[in-house]
């Protein structure tokens, strides 16, 4: 079994080097300096601004100008049009803020020898260990969910030899003062930002206990003749909802801090490995070794391009996982571009919610990877803006419903921003929706009643801005965009870009889907299954690619490589195009593909390492993943690099290295339907796929040698491998089948036409 440890032998000095720990809603960056410890600290409320709200009441009486200009193909005047009239007020959204530092310098101590620092991703606990004049350091720290806060201890293996000072900055405004003995605390207030006043006050707290000599002043604490010393930490903000500032921030920290020093260093640290162990071990996965494993990370990262490290993909893989339960848990914040790891008042992008890709993208990975619970964050931050969308649906577009563009925030806005060619992009938040009824279909039946209200909401609003396509019987959106792509003519703006109609035909089947097994609004039920059949279907083009726009513009845009592939949304993550169900549109998506080119930020390059293996080619999959596991799209701390760091990369590039083993669209699981030569024999164990199956696999010299499936034995699935299949019907204790089940079995019949080709339904 694979080491699972990131490590390293020289502290960090960049912070993309400094390792990263979380608990969902406390963040921090540990740096292991020796003599001077840095932790970068974060909480998930902590944003700049205060509820808002960001509708601009011009927009609608110049909605249909703006339409009209793009009938009439007058791009330009409709994106200037659309700049001037349509965009939210602010024209920005809130970002995500850092919290504070604490610092640990150690006084008096010697020459600096044997140090290694190190990321056990089995515990989720970070340590850096070191001799100064050969006395033995050793320092240990994570943030625990199952207790809420951080908590550090430092180790003299010689007793009584340790000596040091804690002290607490932020870049934010406040003051540190010490309340009681060994204790700091900062006592903030949240920035203004883009107009929009801060509203938040936040409290940060380290509380120090030693063995040793304490003396507390009023900006530091120092600790001499210890052996042990333990800090425990604690961050908290008024945040109560997008709409609820009235939270006491220093009352939540105390009731944490109280609790977790009375349960104790070593209690917490048991409590934490449990809690950890529960969901990380649900999944493991060995793709073989070789002696670049050995190296310290950041070397081997530097190195995997040119030598053979298929651990390097595994742990990446890991990693992922690991990243998703220490930044988005149960009542947390979502994850947002940067999981809960900003050190910037003003990060790239805002730090915030992207959901033409990044947002969605960051929850590619919950469900194959056995991480489910981790979805919750999102569950609620739809349903938020669920709410919040209804004045923008109302204001911006006189219409029901509720609408998110392209971006969101901690205070739920859901406006256009940025300017059109970025922000006027009705259907981010269907694609959320969407994602989240994908989630339901990988077992948690449980949620269509909480999803339904968003689902629906969703629905009536793209129900009424489709409008009619002049001189045709189409219906389409108008204005959009094919994220963030310019056309030939001079703009992004555009009406019926394909991955709306693609979303939309996914977003009806859904809501269709659970009203009906909710047995609820059977006339809106009809009404979405009409104007479904009215969407443009995906078209080909003169190249032969599948067409981005419904006019044939792909191979003249300005941006050939360009990083989006939205289009491309019906491969992945939707399955309306797949080789056996839809070839001749499967066979254009290649194209396209081809064209776009493997080289991306470090999200584009995630999602195609997901496309390439839906188009069951292993070895570009595999290429692509040695590109994103390359220097220029992975720092050494294996944080994914756009560049600058954002998270997306690390999730949707795991989610892909699982794509290639275990795929399950359309009630069919597909084992190993894209397994590279470079990883010719492995195993990987709990995989989940759709319909609530668990996956094991084992295989050699690039075949299958053995699968277990468990399920609730419920249902019967279809199961693929190479063009044979084999009908299952799972149990909880696990039905094996062995290479030898499908050599006897009959080769897969081509699955028919698939019913979300974007023809209408009979
Ligand atoms: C989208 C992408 C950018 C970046 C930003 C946060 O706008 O096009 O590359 O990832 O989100």
């Amino acid at each position: 079994m694979t080491d699972l440890k990131l490590w390293y032998d020289t502290p960090a000095q960049a912070w993309t080097e400094a390792l990263s720990i979380g608990n969902g809603r406390l963040g921090a960056m540990v740096f292991g300096g020796a003599t001077r410890e840095r932790l970068q600290l974060n909480e998930d409320t902590l944003w700049s601004g205060g509820p808002y709200n960001p509708v601009n009441p011009e927009a609608l009486a110049h909605l249909d100008d703006v339409r009209n200009l793009l009938f009439a193909e007058r791009y330009t005047e409709a994106e200037a049009a659309a700049n001037r009239w349509l965009m939210g007020k602010p024209i920005k959204q809130m970002p995500f803020q850092p919290a504070a530092d604490l610092w640990i310098e150690m006084t008096g101590i010697g020459e600096v020898a044997d140090y290694r620092r190190e990321l056990d991703l089995g515990t989720a606990i970070a340590t850096t260990s070191f001799t100064a004049d050969t006395l033995g350091i050793h320092r240990e720290i994570f943030a625990t969910a199952e207790d809420g806060v951080i908590a550090l201890r430092i180790m003299a293996a010689r007793p009584g030899t340790l000596s040091l000072r804690v002290t607490l900055t932020s870049l934010q405004k406040g003051a540190v003062r010490s309340p009681a003995i060994g204790t700091l605390r900062f006592e903030g207030h949240n920035s203004a930002a883009y107009g929009i006043d801060g509203a938040l006050t936040f409290a940060v707290e380290g509380r120090v206990s030693t063995d040793g000599h304490l003396e507390t002043g009023p900006q530091s604490v120092d600790v001499s003749g210890a052996s042990e010393v333990t800090i425990l930490i604690d961050a908290a903000t008024s945040y109560v909802r997008f709409d609820d500032v009235s939270g006491d921030p220093v009352a939540k920290l105390t009731t944490r801090l109280d609790a977790a020093t009375a349960l104790g260093w070593r209690q917490l640290r048991e409590n934490h490995i449990a809690n950890h162990h529960a969901l990380f071990s649900r999944l493991s996965i060995d793709l073989g070794e070789t002696s670049a494993a050995r190296l310290p990370t950041d070397q081997r990262i530097a190195a995997n391009p040119h030598v053979a490290d298929p651990a390097l993909a595994a742990l990446f893989v890991q990693y992922g996982r690991y990243l998703l339960l220490a930044s988005s848990r149960p009542g947390t914040q979502p994850a947002n571009l940067q999981g809960i790891w900003n050190d910037n008042l003003t990060p790239p992008w805002d730090s915030k919610y992207t959901t033409n890709i990044n947002l969605q993208m960051n929850y590619w990975l919950a469900d194959p990877a056995n991480l489910a619970e981790c979805i919750e964050p999102l569950l609620r931050l739809v349903q938020e803006v669920a709410l919040t969308g209804r004045e923008t649906a109302r204001v911006h577009y006189g219409a029901p419903g509720w609408v998110l563009h392209h971006n969101t925030d901690i205070w739920r806005a859901t406006a256009p921003i940025d300017g059109a060619k970025w922000g006027l992009w009705p259907t981010g938040g269907a694609w959320l929706c969407v994602q989240l009824w994908d989630h339901i279909r990988f077992g948690d039946d449980g949620l269509i009643a909480d999803l339904y209200p968003a689902l629906k909401g969703a629905a009536e609003f793209i129900a009424h801005v489709l409008v009619p396509l002049p001189d045709t019987d189409l219906l389409v959106t108008a204005p959009s965009l094919s994220p963030e792509n310019v056309h030939p003519l001079g703009a992004a703006l555009c009406y019926g870009p394909a991955m709306d109609s693609q979303i939309i035909r996914d977003l009806f089947d859904a809501t269709i889907e659970a009203g009906d097994k909710l047995g609820l609004d059977p006339d809106l039920r009809t009404q979405l299954a009409k104007l479904k059949s009215q969407l443009p279907v995906d078209r080909i083009g003169k190249a032969g690619q599948l067409q981005e726009w419904l006019a044939d513009w792909d191979m003249d845009v300005p941006e050939i490589h360009h990083r989006h592939v939205s289009h491309l949304y019906a491969v992945y993550p939707s399955a309306q195009i797949t080789l056996e169900g839809t070839p001749e549109l499967a066979a254009a998506a290649r194209r396209s593909l081809e064209t776009r080119g493997d080289d991306a930020t470090g999200w584009g390059i995630g999602w195609r390492i997901n496309l390439w293996a839906r188009l069951r080619d292993g070895d570009r999959a595999h290429a692509v993943v040695q590109r994103l596991l390359s220097p220029d799209r992975t720092y050494p701390n294996l944080f994914d690099a756009h560049p600058p760091f954002q998270i997306d990369g690390n999730f949707g590039g795991a989610a892909g290295i699982i794509e290639m083993f275990v795929q399950s669209q359309n009630g069919e699981i597909h084992l190993l339907p894209s397994l590279p030569a470079a990883w010719p024999a492995g195993r990987v164990t709990g995989i989940r796929a759709r319909g609530g199956i668990e996956v094991d696999l084992v295989w050699a010299d690039g075949a299958l040698v053995e699968a277990m499936l468990k399920g609730s034995g419920a249902r019967t699935v279809s199961v693929l491998y190479g063009m044979n299949r084999v009908e299952l019907t799972p149990h909880f204790d696990g039905s094996r089948v062995t290479i030898a089940d499908f050599d006897n079995a009959h080769p897969a019949a081509p699955a028919g036409a698939n019913r979300h080709d974007g023809a209408p339904e009979d």
